[in-house]
Order: structure tokens, then sequence, then C-alpha cells
């Protein structure tokens, strides 16, 4: 009996080691706080591109289920709440028109990484696209998979969303 019950505790022991290894796995696994190239769905998601144009693929994107917003979140929001996530890293000024971005990034192994960042020097700034159409300014475009975005007319603190918002962010010379 006591034999039996020693071996019952060293499996006992033996399945919480096994569970404690196969929990760091996943989250080894699932340390990405993004995702590369094209999405498969907008549907039922608020989806932020960051996309250094120089990279072919879509070099991050990150998406929100468009039930966590209120109905008057702004592209803003979405990217407060991904960095309150710890998924995206940003970098914004205050302005008269709300927030101006000067860089954008993702989180890898907890470490800011950004992807693009405004420099004065080289005439470049952060240019936002949506596809809202309230704000969709054109003639720029950028298509991705089943979605177009245009130039975005407002700054990122006045961009709406809607069910299927795309918000993307690049990096652009004004030169
Ligand atoms: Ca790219």
């Amino acid at each position: 009996m006591k034999g039996l019950k020693r071996l019952a505790l060293l499996l006992a022991t033996a399945v919480m080691t096994v569970s404690a290894v196969a929990l760091v796995g996943c989250a080894e696994k699932t340390n990405a706080s993004y995702s590369t190239g094209v999405p498969e769905s907008y549907a039922d998601k608020v989806t932020l591109i960051i996309d250094d144009l120089s990279t072919e693929e879509v070099d991050a994107y990150f998406q929100v289920d468009y039930a966590e917003f209120a109905q008057d979140a702004t592209a803003f929001d979405l990217m407060e709440k991904l960095k309150a996530d710890g998924k995206l890293c940003f970098k914004s000024e205050d302005s008269s028109y709300g927030a101006f971005l000067t860089a954008a990034g993702v989180i890898e192994g907890g470490e800011e990484k950004y992807l693009i960042e405004a420099d004065d020097a080289a005439q470049v700034f952060i240019a936002i696209y949506t596809n809202v159409e309230a704000e969709m300014l054109g003639p720029n475009s950028i298509t991705y998979g089943s979605e177009t975005v245009e130039s975005s007319a407002v700054g990122i603190s006045q961009m709406t969303l809607k069910n299927g918002a795309v918000i993307c962010l690049t990096a652009e010379s004004w030169a």
C-alpha cells in the first residue's frame, strides 16, 4: 500500500513536470505578438497593419474582435489597446489634432522592435491608410488581399473603426 502511494506521488510529480514543460513550450510558440503576410479574413475583426514598403510582405498585422470596441472608438484606441496588451509599440506626439505618430513596431521576446520610424532629416513620415469610407481620401491606395486602403483624411485620433476596418501604417517620404 505504502509502495503504491509513493508510486502515485511519483507519477503525479512526473505529470506536473511534463505539464510545466508543455506550458513553457506553448508560451514560446505564441511569443510572437503579431502575424506577417495578408490576413485570411477581415470579418468581425479590426486589423492594424504595419508595412515597411521597402519589404515585399506585410511586416506585421494585428487583429482584434470588433465586438471589443465601443461604437465611437478610434484607430488610436485600437493602437492603445494593442499596446496595453503588450503586442504593439509606438511613439507619438500630441498635436492640436490629436496624436501624431512617429514610430510603430512590435514586441518580440519582450523587447520593442520598431518597424517604421519618422525621420525629419530624411523627410520620412508615418503615413496612415484606412478602408473606413468616411476617412478614405485617395488617390494613394494599397491592396491587401480582399481589402484596399486609401490615405486617411484625418489623424489617427479622429479615425473611426467599423466591423472589418483595416488601418495601415507605412513610412513614406514627402520629398
Ligand atoms: Ca513590407
